[in-house]
């Protein structure tokens, strides 16, 4: 896979594409990232990307030649371009899991106040992670890119995400390590009775009860499901 960014802020990927996971997938060809300053495009005599917005009211807005011109550099036949802001669709696991299959996805950040609502017209999807407002678009793109490339086959073990957190919509079941005992807190017997149907039943039932607990709306409605 192939995943583009385009950021007015390229050094903020530095950390996220040098480190564990995302960096080993990169090495072994999993997959491609590559940071595009926006201001790389800017046709502007001073590379500026963004200006007052109309009406006023608005700090400064993001312009369209830029973005434009850079969607138009990279795109090829079988991308998918995806702005992120917090208006788009919010971001769920079913989506990190119908994503994972693309070959090819350019995500936009988009910074200050906002982008002039024509850069709109170039997306086939504005994604959100949440309700509540970051300053740009780059950490959600590092979340979005994140758990994607976790889900490409090869990436991390299958057996590490058939369980994960929000599959068949539950939350995953508790895990435990060494020691069997610590500070009077103890590992489950059965975890330790090498009895593997009686750990499967154990696992389920355990996911099933946090779910209940914490996150009952999982169990009412079925849209995380990966
Ligand atoms: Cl994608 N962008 C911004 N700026 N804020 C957000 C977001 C995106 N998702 C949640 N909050």
């Amino acid at each position: 896979m192939k995943v583009d960014i385009l950021t007015i802020f390229p050094e903020m990927f530095e950390g996220f594409l040098t480190t564990s996971i995302i960096k080993r997938a990169i090495q072994n060809k999993f997959v491609d990232i590559k940071i595009h300053d926006i201001r790389k495009y800017s046709k502007n005599p001073h590379k500026k990307v963004d200006d007052y917005g109309f009406g006023g009211g608005r700090g400064m807005v993001l312009m369209p030649q830029p973005i434009f011109d850079a969607v138009e550099d990279l795109k090829k036949e079988n991308t998918k371009v995806i702005l992120m802001t917090p208006q788009g669709k919010t971001y769920k696991q079913k989506m990190a899991y119908d994503l994972s299959k693309e070959k090819h996805l350019i995500l936009i950040c988009g910074h200050y106040e906002g982008f002039d609502e024509r850069i709109r017209t170039l997306a086939d999807l504005e994604l959100s992670i949440g309700d509540y407002v970051l300053t740009g678009g780059e950490l959600a793109s590092m979340v979005i890119t994140d758990s994607i490339v976790r889900l490409i086959d090869g990436v991390i073990e299958k057996d590490s995400h058939l369980n994960d957190s929000f599959n068949n919509n539950l939350l995953d079941y508790p895990v435990y390590t060494k020691p069997v005992n610590f500070r009077g807190m103890k590992v489950p017997d059965v975890l330790l009775s090498g009895h593997h149907a009686n750990i499967k039943k154990f696992r389920e039932e355990e996911a099933l009860k946090k779910t209940q607990k914490r996150r009952p709306d999982l169990l009412e409605n079925g849209e995380n499901n990966g």
